[in-house]
């Protein structure tokens, strides 16, 4: 099917859903316990998931658990375990480990001191997520599907080490987020590299519609998940020799928007990065819209989600590849305790720019949040 036809296909219930009445404007959703919780306590989840991908051989990889034929089978996918205190009333600290697949041990994933100031809004220290990408910053089990779209994994910051300022209601309708962050990257507390820095802001445009924009730079990258995901795949581009000499800078923007009403919420967004060189320089860009819609399911209307998502992911708009990917994901979400504890089962199928291999994946997977 053509993009633009699945597009219009996943616009229609959008359309559909603003003629309906006005619910409740999203929540606050920001990916630690910095907003609203002022305790203290231990934040754990688990994530098993099995999957089957056709193909078994020399396939590209978008970094994902599934998307690799070799990866056939049952997956403790992620662990989780984070703990926060309260030092005083203003001042929280948080720390979380994590194991992921692709990651060998467990590894610190945030440790961070918060303070609030009320009227002010927040300034977290230490190693935090870098405000870029309403999906990246959402927790997964709050997504419609079981992977955040590559637009929100391989051309967004990686989390980092630096001063963070945000105020997620500085007004009824505005948010904005502010960091500098001069460590080489996660869990490198030195310094060396050029400083990145990144800014959103948000906008409750409509009760139930918000807008983000957003903007990070980062000159005289050495590493980064870009070029993580180059690196992986044959080294494509020849990016690597200048990343390895830290010479690559690197830039991005991107918009999102969310959409929820009643049963009915609609994900959509697109990233820019462009990785500069000086000899070589590569402009990525990607873009995907998802929907999630609660159908009644033996009475009850808070159990069963279908889920539906387009995503178009290019990492060198100057020619076309294997890379290049155009996925359609579709499934269902079993709720049996909100997002807490869910099952998921979805089918994506992948088509890639050139050199099309056999690569569909069918995944089931069950959170358990503690
Ligand atoms: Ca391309
Ligand atoms: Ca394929």
């Amino acid at each position: 099917m053509h993009r633009l036809s699945i597009a219009a296909l996943l616009l229609l219930p959008l359309t559909a859903a603003l003629a309906q009445g006005v619910n409740p404007a999203p929540r606050d959703y920001w990916k630690s316990c910095t907003i609203g919780k002022r305790d203290r306590g231990y934040t754990a989840r688990i994530q098993g998931r099995y999957s089957v991908t056709e193909g078994s051989q020399a396939l590209p990889t978008w970094l994902l658990r599934d998307d690799n034929g070799a990866n056939d089978d049952y997956n403790t996918r992620r662990i989780r375990l984070g703990y926060f205190d309260e030092l005083q009333d203003d001042l929280l600290y948080f720390v979380q480990v994590r194991r992921d697949w692709g990651a060998n041990e467990f590894e610190i994933h945030d440790l961070y001191l918060s303070w609030n100031r009320p009227g002010f809004g927040n300034l977290v220290l230490g190693q935090s997520m870098v405000p870029f990408g309403r999906q990246y910053l959402t927790s997964d089990i709050q997504l419609p599907l079981g992977e955040r779209p590559l637009a929100e994994t391989l051309l967004v910051p990686d989390r980092a080490i630096g001063l963070l300022l945000y105020n997620h209601r500085a007004t009824d309708r505005l948010g904005w987020y502010a960091g500098v962050y001069p460590g080489k990257g996660k869990n490198d507390w030195s310094t060396g590299s050029a400083i990145m820095a990144a800014a959103r802001v948000e906008y409750l445009v409509a009760p139930n519609l918000n807008i983000g924009l957003q903007w990070a730079c980062h000159p005289d990258t050495a590493t980064s998940t870009f070029q993580r995901f180059l690196s992986r795949n044959g080294s494509a581009y020849g990016l690597q020799p200048l990343y390895a000499a830290g010479q690559v800078d690197e830039t991005a923007y991107g918009v999102d928007v969310l959409y929820r009403n009643g049963p009915t919420s609609i994900w959509g967004g697109t990233t820019t990065r462009k990785a500069d060189g000086g000899a070589v320089s590569v402009t990525a860009n990607a873009w995907y819209l998802e929907a999630g819609h609660y159908i009644p399911f033996q009475g009850q209307d808070d159990k069963l989600e279908l889920v539906l998502g387009y995503q178009d992911f290019d990492p060198n708009t100057a020619v076309t590849d294997q890379l290049d990917a155009r996925w359609l994901a579709f499934g269902v979400n079993y709720h049996v305790e909100a997002c807490k504890r869910q099952w998921r089962l979805n089918y994506t199928i992948r088509d890639e720019g050139a050199d099309d291999v056999a690569n569909n994946t069918l995944m089931l997977e069950y959170d358990h949040q503690f």
